[in-house]
């Protein structure tokens, strides 16, 4: 556990995750805001949880096998809060210290949707492992991609090819579609830094209205603004 302090520093950088169902298009849309930042020369760290960081990656491996889920919805959790541990202290928090914007493939609100909302964990227990795990560390803003779930689940399908749905990709469809629900209720929750994207388009398309959120929301200045 590490302390962190609840006010930004000048110099420090911007921390963006991405959140959504399987098959959102989290990845694909990293990718193209990470091109477009470092194209406009600002210092971009893409990373993805579970894992991140060496450590994470392990517990990556543990969770995605489905062996955490033999362990009970609880344990589960904290393999992904000691996964969040390593990777937050050894690679986010140096990255925003540093000034890089940091791009990250889901964050707490996946635990807080996968194993809150639809594991059943209690809230309470939740927010004390985030505590210990992250402090105050909180995103400048969250992209959470939103779509309707069997079209998530085709594009994962699509993506996977012939091998096996991993842990979460193989439950129901009723789990899927309240998992949808989950996310977009964080959306509504938290207004100020979450904000929820139609992710039923292209990819440019869609690539489009989360520059417009992120232009909005933390480049207020337009000078600031670099074109496509
Ligand atoms: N989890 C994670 C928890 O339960 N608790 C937690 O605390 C955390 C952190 C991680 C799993 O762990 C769970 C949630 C997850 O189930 P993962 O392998 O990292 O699993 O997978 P996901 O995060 O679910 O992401 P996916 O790999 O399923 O999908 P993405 O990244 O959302 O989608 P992407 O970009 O790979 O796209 C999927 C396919 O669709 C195409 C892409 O080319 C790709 O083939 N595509 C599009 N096609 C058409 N139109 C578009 N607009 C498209 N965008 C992408």
């Amino acid at each position: 556990m590490v302390e962190r302090a609840a006010q930004r520093p000048s110099g420090r950088g911007r921390f963006i995750t991405f959140e959504g169902g399987e098959g959102a298009g989290k990845s694909t849309q990293i990718k193209k805001l990470a091109d477009r930042l470092k194209a406009a020369r600002m210092r971009t760290v893409v990373t993805r949880e579970p894992g991140g960081s060496p450590g994470a990656e392990i517990m990556r491996h543990l969770v995605l096998s489905g062996m955490g889920k033999l362990l009970g919805p609880e344990a589960e959790t904290l393999l992904f809060a000691a996964a969040r541990d390593d990777h937050v202290r050894t690679v986010i928090e140096p990255a925003l210290n540093q000034g890089a914007w940091v791009l990250c493939d889901r964050f707490y609100d996946s635990t807080r949707a996968y194993q809150g909302s639809l594991g059943s964990v209690p809230l309470g227990l939740i927010n004390a492992m985030q505590r210990v795990t992250i402090g105050e560390l909180k995103p400048d803003l969250t992209i959470i991609l939103d779509l309707p779930v069997e079209i998530g689940l085709q594009r994962a399908a699509l993506r996977r090819g012939g091998s096996t749905p991993d842990r979460f990709e193989g439950e129901t469809l009723s789990f899927h579609q309240s998992l949808r629900e989950a996310f977009r209720k964080i959306a509504t929750d938290n207004p100020d830094r979450c904000v929820l994207i139609d992710a039923d388009a292209d990819a440019d398309t869609v690539a489009g209205r989360i520059w417009t959120a992120l232009r909005d929301r933390l480049l207020p200045t337009p000078a600031s603004v670099v074109s496509a």
